[in-house]
């Protein structure tokens, strides 16, 4: 019996993650290969262990190719890129990394919605490009303590960010598939009426298509002019086209984006304007965070090599 292997789909960048991995499997480092597809082929009975991210491409296509495959362990808490249900049909575990980046997630939902509020990302580049004092007087920005947020999409990173802003004083009500109780937070079965209350709008669903599209045109209207949409979720909810029409219409009044429909490409029309704030999918990326999270992919591989289980499994979908 060859020992059982890992098909690893990407880096983990932390010196130990090879050594734990290597703990209880031969690892393919796929990455490194010449040929992937022959190397797939030629160990494909042995790969029962397939590492992979939330941003890597984990189709049914590659599930099938491995016919001894009995888990997923990915990095980072959205699997949109994985095809779960594949899995999960086959009977093969798939684990995430939820809860560890929670607060990093929520800090820059927050930093967005300020840095859009109060023009940050403008007013660096009126100071650097010496307009100061020189040109027309930096135009002011909006207030954004006591005012009122809604929240699409109330889980665990959704109520991170509710937290945050209760400490802003603000009003906080959210639209979710269903209603949670026992929370203080006002719920919006209508996501447009959310939109049409709310002064700044905060996209923290899951990715997939449960939610493609899920913020389009009508909805944008509905925020408005003086609206603010920030998006840490996935670029798939907010309808792309929509989004740069509004803004150019002015039928919306800003967005904070950290994720977008085709990463890495972002529409050349948003990185034009100055009521935009752009930053490359970050919200997880701080030393703490990231280190978090790759211990706990290591921590779903060892277990299920011990125990046959992962620990953080991805709900049945
Ligand atoms: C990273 C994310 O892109 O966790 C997610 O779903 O999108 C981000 O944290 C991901 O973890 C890949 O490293």
């Amino acid at each position: 019996m060859s020992t059982p292997a890992i098909l690893q789909l990407l880096p983990l960048n932390a010196p130990y993650a090879q050594e734990r991995l290597s703990k209880h499997f031969d690892v393919i480092e796929l990455w490194k290969e010449a040929d992937p597809k022959a190397v797939i082929a030629q160990r494909k009975n042995d790969i029962q262990v397939v590492v992979t991210s939330a941003m890597t491409p984990t189709p049914a296509s590659l599930i099938d190719d491995l016919p001894q495959l009995k888990a997923i362990c990915s990095q980072g808490v959205g699997y949109d890129a994985i095809d779960v249900k594949h899995a999960q049909s086959k009977g093969i575990q798939v684990s995430n990394t939820p809860d560890v980046l929670n607060d990093c997630v929520a800090d820059l939902a927050f930093g967005l919605l300020l840095a859009t509020a109060r023009k940050l990302g403008h007013a660096e580049r009126y100071v650097r490009d010496h307009q100061w004092g020189t040109g027309a007087p930096f135009p002011l920005g909006v207030k954004v303590s006591h005012k009122k947020l809604g929240i699409v999409g109330l889980g665990r990173i959704g109520m991170a960010i509710a937290q945050r802003a209760a400490g802003f004083d603000m009003d906080i009500r959210y639209h979710n598939r269903s209603e949670r109780f026992g929370i203080p937070y006002g719920y919006e079965a209508s996501l447009i009426d959310l939109a049409s209350w709310a002064d700044f709008l905060i996209i923290a669903t899951v990715g997939g298509d449960s939610t493609r599209g899920l913020v389009n045109a009508e909805v944008l209207k509905a925020l408005g002019p003086n609206g603010i949409v920030v998006n840490i979720s996935r670029g798939s909810v907010i309808d792309e086209t929509a989004l740069v029409k509004t803004l150019t219409s002015g039928e919306l009044g800003g967005a904070g984006l950290d994720v977008y429909e085709t990463e890495p490409q972002v529409p050349d029309a948003l990185k034009t304007m100055d009521n935009v704030v752009l930053v490359p999918h970050i919200a997880s990326a701080t030393n703490e965070t990231r280190k978090a999270m790759i211990d706990l992919v290591l921590d779903n591989v060892d277990s299920y090599a011990t125990t046959g289980k992962v620990v953080t499994l991805v709900p049945a979908l």
